[in-house]
């Protein structure tokens, strides 16, 4: 009995001595943890109603658990724009190093968000803020997700025809107007497909299933119903299953997990579902990057969706997994295409791609176009042939891509699009774009205009545009026109091409002298290297650059400044050509087995002459 009580003692003491280590170490490690701590992020949600949310806010957590040394305070608004202004005061009371904030509403929070973004650096998710004071965008391209659902439904009715229903989410939300208007955009191209009833079901599944059961009840022919969530549309299932009807549902989400889309899909609940990423693991991702003070942070960043059916949600939903050649640890090999060496932005741009294969450890196959589509497709198949890890490439022009970019994709060499987009924008084509927004720098060529010419007097302008058929060329007459329609003493009264070369951008400006003479008032030139061009021709014609005639073009390069610093420019938008990090960065991404957003959109500003000086030091092109 007494040995028995004696070794009870023991036992309990052991424990006792235990415990009491434990509880030390386990103080040791929390006080260590806290050591560690370096990065406060405050994440400030719009609400916790909408279960997309409560997913993006597990990425979060799931992201950041991934670095000992940040930690994450969470804020919730509650669907109140009030409520969220005082949640940012808050966190930047609270000192956060780094705020994300997904709006409850763009315009209410601008001004809170603008504020912050004086004092850190901000990620906006899903809902964008007005004008450009924040540090990145991240979210995804609902009119985007809209049309492809619009095509599917197509390819469901197989062109016969037949009634759809569409479920949406709350009124007046921005994600659903664009899910919605991309829908329709595509059914408007089908006669026979008729949308009979439209649903506003809040993202709430119960809602979309009585609203679904009463409309059934009235109507007695529903070909496909169109869910703007993955939960709605399991809502709708449930109606026809408790009306014994039998339709087919497409959602948009797609999560993993229990319940979510993707298990939806395989239980042939849905017939499909359009993945919509929330964004808060990108989100982390570039926030650790920021933080780190890392170079070639992008201005917006565009989520893929993808299409999920029942033929390929069993790839789906294995993990990802990285590439052979990572683990054989070979060099990875990238065939580059580039378009040419018209100006002064193409040579920059060829020399930060070099300079960042060879930092990357990236075996680099480059291949100069001379400015001719051909060439670019003879490269790319080369590439092909020589069975690179990637290819990449800035196309010449946009259409005329499709065939050569099927021929890569069958056998299995991933693409990335560098600079310029392609038409049409087939992005299973591609992995992803990596590039500047050239409409929103024609918008900004035209506000500059707008704020620095007279009022109210008749404006003639000039324009010499880039390569014909390219994207730049493109978008920038069409974001120039699109402001400036609005006002209509601004009249565009000459526009030719001029290949984007500075020898071209001297002969249009010639010719423009030559028939308008001192008419002119404006130059938009869609390059800086056309605008040299253009300032030789004033001079030579006897008027001043500058002065008697008003400069504004794109890039910025280090000659434009020079040509501010002499008064014969006015303003350059800037659009830069240091794009070569950011591609090596998504090709160590893409190698590793990670999924790429689908656009990746560079950070630029504008620079009027005024602001020469200070920035002239710091050019690199
Ligand atoms: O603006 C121009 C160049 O595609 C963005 O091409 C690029 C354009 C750039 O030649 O200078």
């Amino acid at each position: 009995m007494r040995g028995r009580l004696q070794f009870a003692g023991l036992v309990l003491l052991l424990f006792v001595l235990f415990a009491a280590a434990w509880g030390y170490f386990y103080k040791e490690s929390q006080q260590a943890a806290n050591d560690q701590v370096e990065f406060l992020i405050g994440v400030s949600q719009a609400n916790l109603i909408e279960p997309w949310r409560v997913v993006m806010n597990r990425e979060i957590i799931e992201e950041a658990a991934k670095h000992k040394n940040i930690r994450i305070i969470f804020t919730d608004a509650a669907q109140s724009s009030q409520k969220q202004i005082k949640d940012v005061e808050q966190l930047l009371q609270q000192g956060v190093d780094l705020l994300i904030i997904s709006p409850n509403d763009s315009a209410e929070l601008t001004p809170i968000v603008a504020e912050a973004y004086k004092h850190i650096p901000v990620i906006v998710l899903d809902r964008g803020v007005q004008g450009y004071d924040y540090t990145l965008y991240i979210g995804p391209d609902n009119r985007a997700i809209g049309r492809e659902v619009g095509k599917y439904t197509a390819e469901l009715l197989e062109s016969k025809g037949g009634n759809v229903v569409e479920i949406q989410g709350p009124k007046g939300l921005p994600s659903v107007r664009d899910r919605s208007e991309g829908f329709w955009d595509i059914l408007r191209q089908y006669p026979g497909i008729k949308v009979t009833d439209i649903i506003v079901a809040d993202w709430q599944r119960d809602k979309a299933e009585d609203e679904m059961v009463k409309l059934l009840d009235r109507q007695s022919k529903v070909d496909v119903v169109f869910a703007h969530s993955d939960y709605m549309a399991l809502g709708a299932y449930k109606a026809a299953a408790a009306c014994g009807r039998n339709f087919e549902i497409i959602g948009v989400d797609g999560f993993t997990g229990a319940g979510g889309g993707l298990e939806l899909v395989q239980a042939g609940v849905l017939q499909g579902t359009f993945t919509c990423d929330t964004g808060g693991k990108e989100a982390v991702q570039y926030a650790v990057d920021i933080l780190n003070h890392e170079r070639g942070i992008p201005k917006k960043v565009i989520l893929r969706s993808k299409k999920i059916t029942r033929g390929n949600v069993f790839d789906c939903l294995k993990p990802e997994t990285g590439k052979e050649q990572q683990k054989s640890n070979r060099k990875i090999c990238l065939g580059f295409s580039q378009l040419g060496a018209e100006s002064d932005w193409r040579k920059a741009n060829s020399k930060s791609i070099k300079e960042a294969a060879r930092a990357a450890d990236i075996e680099l196959l480059f291949m100069e176009a001379n400015q001719e589509q051909e060439k670019q497709i003879q490269a790319i198949r080369y590439f092909i042939t020589q069975k690179v890890d990637v290819i990449a490439f800035s196309p010449v022009v946009e259409n005329g891509w499709t065939e050569v970019l099927e021929e890569a994709k069958l056998s299995g060499i991933p693409v990335i699009i560098l600079d310029r987009a392609i038409q049409p924008d087939d992005d299973s084509l591609y992995e992803s774009f990596i590039g500047s927004d050239f409409r929103e720098e024609g918008r900004r060529a035209a506000r500059w205009l707008l704020e620095n010419s007279r009022n109210g007097q008749p404006v003639t302008i000039v324009e010499l545009a880039g390569t014909v058929g390219s994207a730049p060329a493109i978008d920038r007459q069409q974001g120039f026109a699109e402001i400036i329609s609005a006002y209509s003493q601004y009249k565009i009264i000459y526009s030719a091409p001029g290949d984007f070369t500075q020898a071209e951008g001297k002969e249009v400006m010639q010719e423009a002298l030559r028939i308008y003479g001192n008419g002119i008032q404006v130059v938009y030139a869609h390059n800086d290297d056309m605008a040299l061009g253009a300032i030789q021709a004033i001079e030579e014609f006897g008027l001043r650059p500058g002065k008697d005639i008003l400069i504004v073009s794109v890039d910025g390069t280090k000659a434009a400044f020079a040509a501010m610093l002499a008064g014969k420019l006015n303003c350059t938008v800037e659009c830069t050509p240091l794009l070569g990090p950011q591609l090596m960065q998504a090709i160590s991404g893409l190698m590793a087995g990670r999924k790429l957003p689908v656009r990746i959109i560079a950070a630029e500003g504008v620079f009027p002459q005024e602001t020469a000086h200070r920035e002239y030091p710091y050019r690199t092109y």
